[in-house]
């Protein structure tokens, strides 16, 4: 009779989780990710240069199986983290640093931003449990004009300057 349950919940098991899912990277419970700089509310100047920390893990490129690492993705104004069963998507809201990269200089339009980083494995699949940082919001200053340099006058006698 137990045998029969547990053959149910067997069953049970491949219906709600498909036999093709692929096993996912493991990450250990201590792994924390976090953006070193800039810091959460800082008014910085575009390019910005992100420092991204990690604790716990290391960092592969992409391609490369090796247990406890993975590479970084920076997710800009992301409001909701990605399908964390999936590829991490490619476009200029996340990018990738497949080439093990632990910093980035990016370009952003002035005003305020959110920076988040999020880890995935060598297919770019976030890992279990998902290793991902605390979201972080910046103010991008806008482009400071020139000073003017300030015209002296010298009166020409009619009103105007020499
Ligand atoms: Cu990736």
């Amino acid at each position: 009779m137990k045998n029969y349950f547990f053959n149910i919940l067997f069953l049970l098991g491949f219906f709600v989780f498909p036999t093709h899912a692929a096993e996912k990277s493991k990450a250990p419970g201590n792994a924390t990710l976090y953006i070193i700089s800039p810091i959460d509310g800082e008014s910085v100047s575009s390019p910005v240069k992100i420092v991204f920390g990690l604790k716990g893990m290391g960092v592969a490129p992409a391609g490369i199986k090796f247990n406890n690492t993975g590479h970084h993705h920076l997710l800009i104004d992301v409001a909701e983290l990605p399908d964390v069963n999936s590829p991490i998507p490619s476009d200029d809201n996340h990018r990738h640093f497949g080439k093990g990269q632990t910093e980035a200089v990016i370009e952003l339009e002035p005003g305020e931003h959110s920076l988040q980083l999020m880890l995935g494995d060598h297919m770019h699949i976030p890992h279990d449990p998902v290793v991902v940082s605390k979201k972080i919001k910046i103010n991008v200053k806008g482009k400071e004009m020139p000073p003017q340099e300030e015209t002296k006058c010298i009166s020409n006698g009619y009103g105007g300057c020499k």
